[in-house]
């Protein structure tokens, strides 16, 4: 069991998380009313700031705020209690972190930042907005090199040793977090803020854009890794066996370092003033990016078979009846793995030129990051939810407590297949992604987007009320777990922080030799990145004034 001050820690996080999941859903619920013309917002509310507010909330601090939760908490469990130094480091982060969500967050209530999440320049927000993101990434800096801090105080410990799996993989994280951040922190200090508080008159649009994707690709694995520590570390434990590779696991996690920054141009694929020499390159380096996905899924696949078939299941899918199915647990991230098949090949889709082309600003990409995002990130962290909480407010997971969980996670399965496939099929039929309603003049082409069964509005409408639902069902299940359930008691069991056995005595020690990943990767992200940058400083055009269209 991790100290009482450690278990705080995370809690802290966690507390945090759902709060903005809390209003973050509630914006989503608001949002699929106003686009199928069910709701008109009061005068004081716009689409686009509840929008805003939306992908903040759920895309970068629902996230974040889970993600370090669960890495403070399993670094504390895999390395020992954190010492003085690494505690104060993390709640200074954690402060730093809050206040940054918190001032943000007042900007776009206020309606001075309905910017989306994305904040694409010339649309200009408050200077403050920019100053909350600015100390929302440097909060998480601290508290990655707190857990960094950690990891060191331990190698110390254990010369010559690989550091557990757990470890291994939340540096590897922290590595990419601090290498992509780069990109968004150089954006927003020395392009956003001076911009928006009117020092300089201009902002180049083009560069502004590549930073942020700079950033906002490996943002999604920033997401992803996390819930493959799950997959690797958990899930075996909770099916009674061992990571089934701890070589392959491992390597895998270094593949994302290398290679999931420098592919940001696959994100402006239909943008002028990059030339598609650089598009081409980074499309290829995005084709790198999906193996380590893929040798996840057989290493998945694998620990299934194993699992099954130790456990008597014969013949060639006997196995599949052995697995838990009855501990909810393990059936979120189960689901959650299902639902990432063909969100991964969704994100194939849309990695190539051409189809791009099709695809690209449509409802189709929204349906993408909500079956990859939406339901394999927050399914997986929802699993996690069901123990952690538990595990360290010191209370029960109770019988009654996982009947709702089921429940829960069965319907967010099925809020999340209505929404995410009407929006894939209407994004198809050409309905735009970031608008809010429009009869387009009652065009054909745009009727049929509110015709049909899947390819439908209310259809979207419909998922978007369950998924609301169901969210609503989890914080339920939250608070109980943490305030109102049952203590564990010296009769009942504590629940536990399930960490399976990784044996790595066949794994090659240069895996935990950091240098060489962020030596590599540097040099992926120069040959990806420094001529396209340049040349966008370079022949930098006369800018953009800044452009407040709500
Ligand atoms: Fe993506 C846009 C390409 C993965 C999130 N993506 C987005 C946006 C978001 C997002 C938020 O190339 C929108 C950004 C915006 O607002 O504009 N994406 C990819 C590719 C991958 C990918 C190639 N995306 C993700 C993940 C995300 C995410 C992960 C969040 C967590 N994405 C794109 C592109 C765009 C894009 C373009 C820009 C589009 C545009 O034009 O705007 C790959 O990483 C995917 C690889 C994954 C796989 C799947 C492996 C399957 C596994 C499950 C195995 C299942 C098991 C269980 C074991 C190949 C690991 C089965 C058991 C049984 C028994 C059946």
């Amino acid at each position: 069991m991790i100290g009482i001050q450690d278990r705080r820690l995370a809690l802290a996080n966690v507390g945090v998380a759902y709060i903005a999941f809390l209003i973050g859903t509630f914006c989503g619920l608001l949002q699929v009313f106003v686009r199928n013309d069910a709701l008109n917002l009061p005068s004081w509310l716009d689409y686009y700031q509840i929008l805003t507010a939306h992908g903040v909330l759920l895309a970068l601090i629902y996230t974040t705020f889970f993600i370090f939760a669960f890495l403070i908490a399993g670094m504390s469990k895999t390395l020992g209690n954190f010492g003085p130094k690494v505690k104060t480091s993390l709640w200074l982060g954690f402060i730093v972190t809050t206040i940054g969500t918190i001032l943000a967050t007042i900007m776009i209530i206020s309606g001075k930042a309905s910017v989306l999440y994305t904040f694409y320049a010339p649309l200009k927000a408050s200077g403050w907005f920019y100053i909350g993101l600015a100390l929302w990434v440097i909060g998480t800096w601290i508290s990655c090199f707190a857990l960094v801090g950690h990891y060191i105080v331990w190698k110390k410990g254990h010369k010559g040793q690989l550091s557990p799996l757990f470890a291994f993989m939340t540096i590897t994280t922290i590595i990419l977090w601090i290498i992509a951040c780069l990109g968004v922190v150089a954006t927003v200090v020395f392009q956003y803020i001076p911009w928006a508080f009117g020092w300089v008159d201009t902002i180049n649009v083009e560069l502004s854009r590549s930073l942020f994707w700079y950033f906002g690709h490996p943002l999604v694995y920033f997401w992803l890794l996390p819930a493959y520590i799950a997959w690797y570390v958990v899930v075996p434990k909770l099916l009674g066996t061992k990571v089934f590779s701890d070589s392959l696991a491992r390597f895998a996690f270094v593949l994302f370092i290398l290679f999931s920054i420098p592919v940001g141009f696959h994100h402006q694929l239909t943008e002028p003033g990059i030339s598609s020499f650089w598009k081409f390159l980074q499309v290829v380096l995005t084709f790198m990016v999906i193996i380590p996905s893929l040798m996840t899924a057989f290493s998945m696949f694998a620990t299934f078979e194993v699992s099954g078939r130790n456990k008597g299941g014969s013949g060639l899918f006997g196995w599949f009846t052995k697995l838990p199915w009855n501990d909810v647990r393990f059936t979120s991230i189960f689901i959650a793995m299902l639902f990432f098949i063909p969100g991964g090949a969704g994100g194939i889709i849309n990695a190539s030129f051409q189809l791009n082309e099709l695809v690209h600003n449509t409802l189709w990409i929204v349906g993408h990051f909500h079956i990859t995002v939406g339901a394999p990130v927050a399914m997986t962290f929802m699993g996690i939810t069901f123990w952690l909480v538990p595990y360290l407010s010191g209370r029960q997971l109770t019988k009654s407590i996982k009947r709702l969980a089921f429940i829960q996670i069965i319907s967010w399965s099925i809020g999340m297949l209505l929404m995410s496939t009407a929006q894939h099929i209407l994004g198809l039929f050409g309905a735009p992604r970031r608008t809010a309603y429009s009869g387009y003049n009652g065009n054909s082409v745009a009727l049929q987007w509110f015709d049909g069964i899947l390819s439908n509005h209310v259809t979207m409408a419909v998922g978007g009320t369950i998924l609301f639902l169901s969210a609503m069902l989890l914080i339920y299940i939250v608070a109980n777990l943490w305030f109102f359930a049952p203590k564990s008691g010296q009769q009942t069991e504590m629940v536990e922080f399930p960490v399976a056995e990784s044996d790595a005595t066949a794994t090659p020690k240069f895996l935990e030799n950091w240098w060489i990943w962020i030596g590599i990767a540097i040099l992926l992200i120069i040959l990806a990145y420094a001529i396209p940058l340049s040349d966008m400083i370079q022949h930098s055009p006369t800018g953009s004034k800044g452009h407040i269209t709500w």
